[in-house]
């Protein structure tokens, strides 16, 4: 029978597998999930969950205004554009993932026609927008969805985004809270529209491996 040998490396990567699988939530100090939803066009709702009460009735979910949690983001989605491709009505997606290994969590925003956004978890439900600092802006380039995962096992969240038409970008972390870009020489998915990411070590060798279902050639 094969065994399966447990590893730091192997650890980290189940805890990344796992992270994507959270994307779309955070979990604060309380340790319940806050889910925020986003839709092209429209604000995100950043929704804070409340523990179930006595009663045991469920979850609880109390909106967080902008102004309270520093979260502004708005994914834009000109007429124009969607007119143009029918993909961009699908929307972004966020990824969730502690960049900075402060222990909080933080988010990433994708944008169609409004550029990403990083916002930098400070604690208390507070967020700082340090997206021209990280240089993870992809202006201009239709980003549909993203991971946190630490592709090059330094321990340091590195990111992945898909976009429509440009494919999959690649950043690396500098682990001084800033990124480059390296889909030059790494990026793959080149010229597809791409949304979702599945991420796992496939064939038991240590190393992550990556797939992203595409829709072929912008149109
Ligand atoms: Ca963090
Ligand atoms: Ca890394």
């Amino acid at each position: 029978m094969h065994q399966v040998q447990i590893t730091s490396g192997l650890l980290i990567r189940i805890f990344y597998s796992v992270l994507w699988c959270l994307i779309c939530m955070v979990i604060d100090s309380d340790g319940w999930a806050q889910p925020i939803q986003k839709t092209a066009g429209a604000t995100h709702r950043f929704m804070r969950t409340l523990s179930p009460g006595a009663s045991g009735s469920g979850l609880l979910l109390e909106p967080m205004a902008s102004s309270l949690t520093g979260v502004d983001f708005a994914n834009e989605l000109k007429e124009a554009t969607h007119l143009n491709n029918q993909i961009t009505l699908n929307g972004s997606g966020v990824a969730a993932g502690d960049y900075d290994k402060d222990g909080l969590c933080d988010l990433y925003f994708c944008g169609l026609d409004s550029g990403n956004r990083l916002y930098r978890n400070t604690g208390g439900f507070r967020f700082e927008d340090v997206t021209e600092k990280a240089g993870v802006q992809c202006a201009n380039r239709l980003s549909t969805g993203a991971v946190f995962v630490d592709f090059n096992a330094d321990f340091f969240p590195d990111l992945l985004v898909n976009s429509i038409g440009q494919g999959t970008l690649v950043f690396v972390n500098n682990r001084d809270g800033t990124f480059s870009e390296v889909t030059n020489g790494i990026g793959f998915n080149r010229g597809n529209a791409g949304m979702s990411f599945a991420i796992a070590d496939m064939d038991g060798d240590q190393y992550l491996d990556f797939t992203s279902p595409t829709t072929g050639p912008r149109h």
